[in-house]
C-alpha cells in the first residue's frame, strides 16, 4: 500500500461556485491523498448560475487516458460528466484500470440533478448512460433526485420515511453497484445518509442546516473518497463525511453568503487535515 494513496478525480473544473474539482482537490490533499485531476469540461461558473461558459473536453480525454496507461490508482472518483462520448471513455478507463490493478476501487457520484430537477446540461440520454455506468462502480453516492432518476421511482421531495429510503436503495442495487450511499434524506431536523452494502443497511444522521448550498454533494463525495482512500470502512467514511458537511453548512449559514457560491469549506479544511493527520501519527 502507498503511504499517500492515489486517486484519479474525473470531474469538471468550474471557475466559480465551489464544486467538482475545486472542491475535490483541496479536500483530498488535506486528507493526505494524492488527487490527480481529469478535467471533463471547463466552466466559468457551475450551471446553477444564470450564465456561464462551457468548454467540453471530451476530445482531449483519449490522449489524456492513454498517457496514464502506465499509472495505477487506488481509487477513481468520477462526478460531473458532460457528454455520451465522455461516459464511454470513462467506462474504458475504469475497466483498463481494474485490469491493471484489481484492487482499484471506483466511487461514482452520479451527478445529474437536485431537488427533483435535472441539471441543465443533463439530457435524458446522458442520464441513461450514467445509469449504465453505475454497473462499473464499487460505491455510488446519489442524492434523492439522482436515486429517483436512476431507478425510475417518482420523486416526491426530500423527506423520506426509513422504509421509503430503504426501498429506493434496494432498487439501486440491481443496477450493478457494490454499495450505495443515498445522501440528503430529510427526517425532521436531521439529515440522514443511508448506506447499503450488499444486504446491509445503515443510517447515519446529523443536524440539518436549513439551506441548500450548491456543491454539497461534491463536498460529501470528496470527503467520503478521501476517507475510503485512507482506509476507513464505508460506514465510518459516511459518518466522517456527514459530520464534516454538517459543521461546514452550519458555519456557511452563519456567514449568510449566496447559496450558489457553495459551502465555505476553506476555514474548516484544517479540521479534516488534523483528523487525518492524527490517523497518520497513530499509524492508522
Ligand atoms: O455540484 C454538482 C455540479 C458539478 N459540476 C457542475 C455543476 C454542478 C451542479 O450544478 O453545475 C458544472
Amino acid at each position: 500500500m502507498r503511504t499517500v494513496p492515489r486517486v484519479a478525480c474525473i470531474n469538471d473544473l468550474s471557475g466559480f461556485g465551489r464544486c467538482s474539482l475545486t472542491t475535490a482537490l483541496p479536500v483530498l490533499s488535506v486528507m493526505g491523498v494524492q488527487a490527480c485531476p481529469v478535467p471533463t469540461a471547463v466552466l466559468s461558473k457551475h450551471t446553477g448560475f444564470p450564465q456561464f461558459s462551457f468548454t467540453d473536453l471530451t476530445d482531449t480525454l483519449p490522449d489524456y487516458f492513454e498517457s496514464w496507461s502506465d499509472l495505477d490508482f487506488d481509487w477513481i472518483y468520477a462526478g460531473f460528466l458532460g457528454s455520451l462520448g465522455q461516459i464511454r471513455l470513462v467506462r474504458q478507463f475504469f475497466r483498463s484500470q481494474k485490469q491493471r490493478n484489481p484492487e482499484c476501487r471506483i466511487l461514482l457520484d452520479p451527478v445529474m440533478g437536485d431537488e427533483g430537477r435535472r441539471y441543465s446540461t443533463y439530457t435524458v440520454e446522458l442520464c441513461d448512460a450514467v445509469r449504465e455506468l453505475v454497473a462499473e462502480a464499487d460505491v455510488i453516492t446519489p442524492n434523492i433526485t439522482e436515486a429517483c432518476l436512476l431507478t425510475g421511482i417518482p420523486y416526491q421531495g426530500e423527506c423520506l420515511h426509513r422504509h421509503e429510503a430503504e426501498q429506493l436503495a434496494e432498487q439501486l442495487m440491481p443496477l450493478g453497484c457494490r454499495a450505495a450511499v443515498i445522501t440528503g434524506i430529510v427526517q425532521e431536523n436531521r439529515i440522514c445518509n443511508l448506506t447499503r452494502q450488499g444486504e446491509n443497511v445503515a443510517f447515519s444522521s446529523v443536524h440539518r442546516t436549513e439551506c441548500l448550498f450548491s456543491g454539497t454533494g461534491d463536498l460529501f463525495a470528496s470527503v467520503l473518497c478521501g476517507a475510503l482512500a485512507r482506509g476507513l470502512s464505508l460506514p465510518d467514511a459516511v459518518s466522517a463525511a456527514g459530520d464534516f458537511l454538517s459543521e461546514v453548512t452550519q458555519d456557511t449559514l452563519r456567514q449568510g453568503t449566496p447559496a450558489a457560491e457553495g459551502v465555505l469549506f476553506e476555514p474548516l479544511l484544517y479540521q479534516l487535515g488534523r483528523l487525518f493527520h492524527e490517523k497518520n501519527a497513530k499509524g492508522e
